[in-house]
C-alpha cells in the first residue's frame, strides 16, 4: 500500500546486434498495477489496526463525462433526474460505500449480468455503452471470478466511495501520494481557464481547476435523494450531485476496496451480509469518537481519537494556544492525534456585511481597528481555540445526528480559503467555509446564524 505503481513487462522478443555486443528487448504487454492508497496509519509500530480500506491511485475515468445513471444525457443534468422520480434511493449510508454501491447495482436481489455492461476483448475490458451509467466503471474494476456471467456480491471488491470516505481522503491527504490526493495542490496552480477541448466535447465549458467528486451516498439530508457531491477545489464543500451554480467542474469518482476483510455475503443474517449498511465497513475506524456526556444534546462533549490517521496528515506538536490563521494546506488546518470539543460562541458582525466576512479569519486574532467590536461574543477561555476546517469536517461527519448541538448555526473555521481573498483569488468573492449540519458551503444567506466552536488538543488515553 501507498507504494509507487508497479510495472511488469512481458517480454516477447530479444534482438541482438550482428556483432553480439548490444541487445534490444521488446515488450508487447505491460501490466500496470496501481498502488492502493489508504489514509490510515501505516506505521509498523501502530499494531492495533486489522481492517481498513484503500482507494485507487487516480480516477481512471478522468476526462470522461461521468454519468450516474442511464437516465442522464448531459454532464449538467437536472439534479433530480438521476433516477426516475418514483425511485427511493437505498444507497443512504454516509459511511459504507460497498453497501451503497451494491444497492445502486441492486445486487442483493438482482440478477445483473456482466455481459450486459462490458465486453471482454483479447487485451482489455471495455464498456458496452460509453454514455451509460457511471456504475459501469465499477464493473470495469471488478471481475466475474467464477465465470457464470452473474455479478455476484462476492465479486464486488471495488466500489464507489461514500461521503465519509471522501472526507477521509481530505482529512488524511498528506499520507497519500500526490497523484492520489483528492485535490493535488498543483491543480490549483492551473490557469483560471476552461479546459482546452474541442467543440462538442462533453467537458467543454468546464474549469480545469474545479474538481467535483460524486459519492455513493444519498443521505436524504445533505443532498436530498440524490448523491452528495464534494467540491475538492474548495477542500470539502458539499452539494447535490450535478449542482454547479454555474461553476462547471471536472466530474470525478474515486473507487475504494476493503483491506483485511472478508468478501461480502448475499445471505441475510450473515455478519458480512451486503444488504446491511455498516456490515462491510472496517470496524477499525479512521476517526474514533467518544461522547463523554453519554446522551446527545446541546452540551455534548465529543472526544476524537485520530491515532488511526496517518502521521503525515497530523500536527505532531501539542498546543494549548490559538493558531494563527492559514489556508486549508497549512499546518494550522490539520488535526492533532486527539481533540475535544467545548462550547459555541456567537460572532459579532454587521448583518449581511460581506466585507466583514471576508476579513473574518484575520480579525479573529487581529481586529482591524481599535474601534471595532470583538469578533467573538463573550470571553474565549484560555487553552481553547477555534476549530479549523478539518475539525469542522469531522463534526459534520461524526456529530451529525445531534441536531441540538449544532443549534441551526453555521460554524466558521479558523482558516481561510486558498483561492479566496488571501489566496490566489480564483474565487475572490468567497473567503472561508460555513459548516452547518446540512452541508458545507462558501456562500451565506440573509439571516444565517454564524458561530465558532471551541476545541482543544487532547492526548488520547488521558
Ligand atoms: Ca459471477
Amino acid at each position: 500500500m501507498n507504494q509507487p505503481n508497479r510495472l511488469m513487462h512481458v517480454l516477447c522478443k530479444n534482438n541482438r546486434s550482428p556483432d553480439g555486443s548490444s541487445s534490444m528487448t521488446g515488450s508487447i504487454l505491460t501490466i500496470r498495477q496501481s498502488s492502493i492508497q489508504t489514509p490510515f496509519n501505516r506505521d509498523l509500530s501502530h499494531t492495533s489496526l486489522s481492517e481498513a480500506w484503500g482507494c485507487e491511485t487516480v480516477d481512471e475515468t478522468a476526462d470522461r463525462n461521468w454519468f450516474y445513471s442511464p437516465y442522464e444525457t448531459t454532464a449538467n443534468v437536472e439534479q433530480y433526474n438521476y433516477k426516475p422520480t418514483s425511485f427511493t434511493p437505498k444507497n443512504t449510508s454516509r459511511q459504507d460505500g460497498l453497501y451503497n454501491t451494491a444497492e445502486l447495482l441492486n445486487l442483493v436481489n438482482g440478477n445483473l449480468r456482466w455481459s450486459d455492461y462490458v465486453d471482454y476483448t483479447e487485451r482489455d475490458v471495455v464498456l458496452k455503452d460509453e454514455k451509460s451509467c457511471g456504475l459501469n466503471y465499477v464493473l470495469l474494476r471488478n471481475r466475474d471470478l467464477d465465470g457464470d456471467d452473474i455479478v455476484d456480491v462476492e465479486e464486488l471488491h471495488w466500489y464507489i466511495t461514500s461521503l465519509e470516505q471522501i472526507f477521509a481522503l481530505f482529512i488524511g491527504d498528506q499520507g497519500l501520494s500526490v497523484e492520489a490526493q483528492l485535490y493535488p495542490q498543483a491543480v490549483g496552480n492551473l490557469p483560471n481557464a476552461l479546459l482546452d477541448v474541442p467543440t462538442g466535447h462533453p467537458l467543454r465549458g468546464v474549469y480545469q481547476w474545479r474538481w467535483h467528486y460524486v459519492t455513493s451516498t444519498a443521505d436524504g439530508q445533505t443532498a436530498g435523494n440524490v448523491p452528495v457531491q464534494v467540491w475538492a477545489e474548495e477542500g470539502i464543500s458539499t452539494s447535490q450531485y450535478a449542482q454547479n451554480w454555474a461553476k462547471e467542474a471536472v466530474p470525478k469518482v474515486r473507487c475504494a476496496r476493503n483491506l483485511g476483510m472478508a468478501s461480502p455475503s448475499s445471505q441475510a443474517g450473515d455478519a458480512t451480509y451486503i444488504g446491511t449498511a455498516g456490515n462491510n465497513f472496517p470496524k477499525d475506524e479512521l476517526v474514533v469518537v467518544t461522547e463523554t456526556t453519554g446522551t446527545e444534546n446541546a452540551n455534548s462533549i465529543y472526544r476524537f481519537d485520530l491515532r488511526n490517521l496517518n502521521k503525515e496528515s497530523r500536527r505532531l506538536a501539542f498546543t494549548s494556544q490559538g493558531l494563527i490563521p492559514g489556508d486549508e494546506y497549512s499546518l494550522q488546518s490539520r488535526v492533532y492525534e486527539g481533540f475535544e470539543t467545548g462550547g459555541w460562541y456567537g460572532l459579532t458582525y454587521e448583518a449581511n456585511n460581506n466585507g466583514w466576512l471576508q476579513a473574518y479569519p484575520m480579525r479573529i486574532y487581529t481586529p482591524l481597528s481599535a474601534n471595532e467590536a470583538p469578533i467573538v461574543d463573550g470571553t474565549f477561555p484560555d487553552g481553547w481555540r477555534i476549530a479549523n476546517i478539518r475539525e469542522l469536517a469531522i463534526f459534520f461527519q461524526y456529530c451529525n445526528d445531534n441536531n441540538e448541538w449544532w443549534g441551526g448555526a453555521n460554524y466558521l473555521p479558523s482558516n481561510f480559503y486558498s483561492f479566496g481573498t488571501y489566496g490566489n483569488s480564483y474565487d475572490g468573492n468567497v473567503n472561508t467555509w460555513f459548516v452547518s449540519r446540512g452541508g458545507i458551503t462558501m456562500t451565506m444567506s440573509d439571516g444565517d446564524v454564524f458561530r465558532v466552536r471551541a476545541v482543544r488538543d487532547w492526548v488520547p488515553g488521558t
